[in-house]
């Protein structure tokens, strides 16, 4: 097992678009328990392979309390149950320090496979309706900042720039 470095904002790295599984082999097996060990060893709800430059579709997800039951989403897709929106604070580890309130739709059908290939869907409202959400947008590319107003993400992106710039 291994912790993963996870890519931050704004690597343009960040901004691709990854593309389906379609072998589901003992690789693919290593990889999500190598994703689950950097989600805990950052203390995030989730990871997507986005994150961590592997440009497939899978994402890690532990929103319980005990942190004991991480689930894997391979190929995920949702659809809305509830159009109506929620607001929630939202945080990302490629965005670290910053939280600010983005809105979603409150229900939604999950539709994912597992680390086998066997298909399965998920009703998801609450934490898991927001994280997948936001997983799934890593996958395509985009980031919670994305939703902010310009201003407010230019902010973000040179603070994190100078910081950055400290470590380097
Ligand atoms: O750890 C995380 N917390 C979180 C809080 C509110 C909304 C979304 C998230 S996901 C984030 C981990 C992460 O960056 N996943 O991509
Ligand atoms: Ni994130």
């Amino acid at each position: 097992m291994a912790i993963l470095e996870i890519l931050e904002f704004p690597d343009p790295r960040l901004r691709k678009i990854a593309t389906p599984v379609n072998v589901f082999d003992s690789k693919l097996d290593d990889l999500t328990k190598d994703m689950v060990e950097t989600m805990y060893d950052a203390q995030g709800i989730g990871l997507a392979a986005t994150q961590i430059d592997v440009h497939k579709r899978i994402l890690v997800i532990d929103v319980s309390e005990s942190k004991d039951s991480p689930q894997v989403f391979i190929n995920p897709s949702f659809e809305i149950i509830e159009e109506e929106l929620s607001d929630y604070d939202e945080g990302c580890l490629s965005v670290p320090g910053f939280y600010e309130t983005v809105s979603r739709p409150q229900r939604v059908l999950i539709k994912a496979q597992d680390q086998t290939g066997g298909a399965f869907e998920i009703d998801a409202s609450g934490i898991l309706a927001v994280c997948i959400q936001h997983e799934t947008d890593h996958l395509d590319g985009k980031l919670f900042v994305d939703y902010l107003s310009s201003l407010k993400r230019q902010r973000i992106r040179s603070k994190l720039e100078k910081e950055h710039k400290k470590s380097a």
